[in-house]
């Protein structure tokens, strides 16, 4: 006899006290035909609560439209540069390693997740993308054109903070963890030009924009750093997803709590 979840085609009756979904972007290795993130983005979603699934880097707009349909929220996460003709610039530093096919996925998602306003967390990489999404452009090269006394790419695997950020007072990062951080610091490129829409939220001792938001959405926060990595012990890095999580949840109508 069918149970009654597989007579409703497998549906469950409480959706509403599930967890929701958020959409991840993996790397994507093309010579090695290999798609993979680091497990870290996974367990800081889940620690606050929420769903995480990595999403497919397809071709055509029709797979993506689907699955941003079906997620709460997004998070943009790390990886390698941004394309420099994207944002009207080229490589004269010999320095940028790119992923076209990534930077055409994660700036149409970036645009499309804004526009349905689905709460978005962008991290390091995620950050330049959202930038360039909405108009702004990068360094292509810190060392080089914008040197400085922080090394804003540090050793390691960059679970220990590095650096200061000021958080500017009233923004959204200055809600949720406060004025004083202390941050990990793995980018090669940073913010130089702002996206007309978006708002500076804190910056590096040095002045080096560190992260931004879009005021007027539910929910769309840009970071430079990786809280990720920090979030096992670090209480700020922790809050970041939870108010994220917290927002795709509001968005999605399921009320199940933070573990
Ligand atoms: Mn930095």
């Amino acid at each position: 006899m069918l149970s009654e979840e597989s007579r409703n085609g497998g549906k469950r009756n409480d959706m509403k006290n599930a967890r929701p979904l958020i959409g991840l972007t993996p790397s994507l290795d093309i010579a090695e035909r290999r798609v993979w993130v680091r497990p870290a983005y996974m367990e800081s979603v889940l620690a606050a609560g929420g769903l995480p699934v990595l999403l497919p880097l397809a071709e055509g707009e029709d797979t993506l439209r689907e699955v941003l349909d079906r997620c709460d929220g997004i998070l943009l996460t790390g990886g390698p540069d941004v394309e420099p003709e994207r944002f009207g610039q080229t490589d004269t530093t010999g320095t940028v390693v790119t992923c076209p096919f990534r930077d055409e996925v994660e700036l149409w998602l970036a645009r499309k997740t804004l526009a349905a306003d689905k709460p978005l967390l962008a991290i390091c990489r995620g950050l330049q993308v959202l930038n360039v999404a909405l108009g702004g452009d990068l360094w292509l090269d810190l060392p080089s054109q914008r040197p400085s006394a922080i090394a804003h790419r540090q050793e390691g695997i960059g679970d220990k903070a590095m650096h200061s950020v000021h958080v500017f007072p009233g923004t959204l990062l200055w809600e949720i963890c406060g004025e004083n951080l202390q941050v990990n610091s793995l980018h090669h490129q940073a913010i130089r030009t702002l996206a007309p829409r978006l708002k500076l939220m804190a910056e590096a001792d040095d002045g080096l924009a560190e992260a931004a938001w879009l005021p007027g959405k539910r929910f769309a926060l840009g970071v430079q750093w990786h809280p990720e990595l920090l979030s096992a012990h670090d209480e700020a890095s922790r809050a970041i997803f939870r108010s994220f999580v917290e927002a795709c949840r509001a968005y999605s109508g399921k009320t199940c709590q933070a573990v």
